[in-house]
């Protein structure tokens, strides 16, 4: 295998490519794939070390798509990302005949959001020598909003990640990351008690991944409706992340958050 994706000993920024119709804020942008390669490499230029491509929306409430049509969304940009640009490919689906097709295309990382509770999902990962991004959220994208009662959310969640990663280990996959899933089945106080206290999943050992990028959670503060006011937001949010022990920032705005990244960075060198 190649070096390591999810470990650089540096902050990663992830940025995020949505080819959906229907994502919360960038959804039927870049809906084919001239536009949606020109995005790519913008995102590249302004200094993205991973694209996370992306064929199903997962904002609260969004409905399941069918294989056959995010493999249609997503083939198409991954092989020519893969063919142009010198980027580190991530592919953002719970579907293991996805993973499969963009794993066999180039894609090194998978980035699941249901956390490979679909065992498909870690036999593929471990047959292609994935790195694995496993995220925590309950119920799926149309039920999770109503999911949100919890003792202590950032104990629950860092419990469920330690034995994913304790399983994906098992079925020999050697690079993992966790991410606690900002926003999916979280009211706005828990979003911001496990930005509080990323520490403590930091202490399970693996990278961290955070990704508050434009979420509605920010909206419940003072002047962040519309979406746009949520960029400043945003960049308060990546620092708070970085500042807790994050390693990558999952993020639709690269230089803005490369800027966000570096402030946090050098808080903490100094
Ligand atoms: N958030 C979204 C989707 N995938 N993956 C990880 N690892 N972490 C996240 O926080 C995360 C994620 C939702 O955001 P987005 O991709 O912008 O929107 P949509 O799901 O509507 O396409």
């Amino acid at each position: 295998m190649a070096g390591p994706v999810l470990n650089a000993g540096r902050t990663l920024l992830m940025g995020i490519l949505n080819v959906t119709p229907d994502s919360f804020s960038d959804g039927g942008q870049f809906s084919n794939v001239t536009d949606a390669f020109e995005q790519a490499r913008r995102m590249v230029e302004e200094g993205a070390d991973i694209l996370d491509i992306g064929g199903e929306s997962t904002r609260p409430g969004a409905k399941p798509v069918t294989e056959g049509e995010e493999l249609r969304r997503v083939m198409p940009l991954l092989e020519r990302v893969c063919r142009e640009l010198a980027v580190t490919i991530s592919v953002d689906t719970s579907k293991a005949a996805v993973a499969e097709a963009s794993l066999a295309r180039g894609a090194k990382i998978i980035n699941d959001v249901t956390g490979f509770r679909n065992p498909a999902m870690v036999e593929v990962a471990a047959a292609h020598r994935a790195a694995c991004i496993v995220m925590h959220m309950r119920g799926t994208p149309e039920t999770m909003q109503s999911l949100t009662e919890y003792d202590d959310v950032v104990a629950e969640v860092k419990e469920f990640l330690a034995a994913r990663v304790v399983v994906l280990r098992a079925a020999g996959i050697e690079e993992i990351a966790i991410d606690p899933g900002l926003g999916f089945a979280k009211t706005a106080a828990h979003n911001f008690a496990l930005l509080r206290r990323l520490p403590e999943l930091v202490e399970i050992g693996a990278p961290v991944v955070v990704g508050p990028s434009r979420k509605r959670f920010l909206a419940t503060l003072a002047d962040m409706e519309p979406m746009e006011n949520r960029r400043d937001g945003t960049v308060a949010a990546i620092t708070a992340a970085v500042l807790g022990g994050a390693r990558i920032i999952r993020a639709h705005d690269m230089a803005q958050a490369r800027r966000a990244i570096a402030v946090a960075e050098a808080v903490l060198q100094s």
